[in-house]
């Protein structure tokens, strides 16, 4: 039920666009510290877009507010962050976790602080942003948002992180990202009878993703004391305690559960993600490849990554932004759209998927205020000049 909903198909045309090399002229300067990561080949191919893109900018006839490439805010792949950036972002999540929220809480009880007004408008809107028209535009707001509000009212310096699900898909549970330290974003749950999840529902013959070696409480890191409370409302398969809410917008006050799982990241191995970039020729194609097919084994990187963290809330479509790790498993999509719009500019930073309305528009309600989708394709100027950013 969480995968069916996760991968509500779509189909599309495969159109043929051309692109040539051009000379780079803008420096990337990814790491903070030199952390020995090599590039992939997803890292290279941005990289060598940068140029094209520049000269696009340059020329496009859209307003870009005055954001540029070399002004534009750098989103930076956690590996390649600091210690101390590390905790001074985890710093800002815990803040937000102890701020009043602002949603109503009569008529929404299981919202407990600020972080959790944006876990209860994935829950209450679920089905707007993960349209086929919303899920990359409304996710963009919505990451965009987040940030600011670690920014703006928790005093944070530095950009959204994201996770490159290449660099963790060998060894994801001994990664920086989830080792447990108190400079990660927690470790994986306990061991526990966490069963996997269904790729498909809950009949056969579909596949499961097998459990790996947690699913219960995450027990270390910085994430160790957090008190999940909206949701759960998809199916997840364990004794997670039910929501009292009949919409699961209820006080269920719960551990952060994971289990952090090889065998889903296994999907999600740099070439994967190269495969889905270069091989899509059309925003459809692009989005329908991202989501997989799960009935043939296939589930793309948006639901293998999902399904690397698992668990609760993690594994709940709805209220999966519970996890704080969401945010940089989104990121990573919301960076592979933008290198993806980078391979044909002219052509592919005006695409939406299924091409929604003029006045089409998606609203965060108490996270952001309401924006036309159409407003929201360009990280370099849209959101009337809001989006100024770039994943390096
Ligand atoms: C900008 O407008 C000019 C003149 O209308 C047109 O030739 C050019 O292709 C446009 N460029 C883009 C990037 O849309
Ligand atoms: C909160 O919701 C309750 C119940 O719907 C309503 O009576 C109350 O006026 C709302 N409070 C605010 C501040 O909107
Ligand atoms: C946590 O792990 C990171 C990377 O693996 C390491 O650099 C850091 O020193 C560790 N921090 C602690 C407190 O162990
Ligand atoms: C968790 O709570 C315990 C008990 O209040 C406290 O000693 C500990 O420092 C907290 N740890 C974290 C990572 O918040
Ligand atoms: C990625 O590489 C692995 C290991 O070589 C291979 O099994 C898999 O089929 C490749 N995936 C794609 C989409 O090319
Ligand atoms: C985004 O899409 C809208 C509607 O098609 C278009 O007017 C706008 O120019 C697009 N932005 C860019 C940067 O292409
Ligand atoms: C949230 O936004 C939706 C869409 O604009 C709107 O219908 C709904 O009334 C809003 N909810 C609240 C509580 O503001
Ligand atoms: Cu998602």
């Amino acid at each position: 039920m969480i995968a069916v909903t996760w991968t509500l198909l779509l189909s599309s045309v495969v159109v043929t666009v051309g692109a040539g090399p051009v000379k780079q002229s803008f420096s990337l300067n990814r790491r903070s510290d030199g952390f020995p990561y090599p590039l992939d080949e997803v890292d290279k191919l941005e990289e060598d877009s940068l140029a094209k893109f520049q000269a696009y900018l340059a020329k496009k006839n859209v307003t870009s507010h005055g954001c540029t490439l070399e002004k534009a805010a750098k989103r930076q792949e956690w590996h390649d962050m600091t210690v101390p950036m590390r905790e001074e972002y985890i710093r800002a999540v815990l803040c937000l976790q102890s701020k009043p929220p602002k949603a109503n809480q009569t008529e929404y009880p299981g919202v407990m602080n600020r972080y959790d007004d944006f876990v209860l408008t994935h829950e209450t809107q679920a089905f707007h942003l993960h349209s086929t028209p919303h899920l990359f535009p409304a996710h963009r707001l919505y990451i965009w948002a987040y940030e600011k509000a670690l920014r703006e009212e928790c005093g944070y310096t530095g950009y959204q992180p994201y996770w490159n699900w290449g660099r963790t898909a060998a060894d994801p549970a001994n990664s920086p990202l989830f080792n447990g330290n108190m400079s990660s974003m927690g470790g994986n749950g306990l061991k526990t009878n966490y069963p996997g999840v269904p790729t498909m529902g809950f009949t056969p013959p579909y596949d499961m993703i097998p459990a790996d070696v947690g699913g219960g409480c995450v027990t270390e890191g910085p994430f160790k004391n957090m008190t999940v409370s909206l949701g759960p409302i998809g199916g997840v398969l364990t004794d997670i305690p039910k929501n009292p809410h009949p919409r699961g917008y209820g006080a269920n006050p719960r551990c952060l559960r994971r289990d952090v799982n090889k065998y889903a990241a296994g999907q999600t191995y740099a070439n994967y993600t190269y495969a889905l970039i270069t091989e899509s020729k059309d925003i459809d194609t692009f989005q329908a490849h991202m989501l997989g097919q799960p009935e043939k084994n296939d589930w793309g990187v948006h639901m293998a990554g999902h399904y690397t963290i698992g668990g609760d809330p993690g594994g709940d479509f709805y209220s999966s932004p519970g996890d704080p790790v969401f945010w940089f498993h989104h990121g990573m999509v919301d960076r592979i759209w933008w290198i993806w719009q980078m391979q044909d500019p002219e052509n592919r930073m005006n695409v939406l998927p299924e091409n929604p309305p003029q006045d089409d528009f998606v609203d965060l309600n108490w996270t952001a205020s309401k924006v036309n989708t159409w407003d929201l394709n360009d990280s370099i100027g849209g959101n009337g000049g809001e989006f100024c950013y770039i994943y390096v």
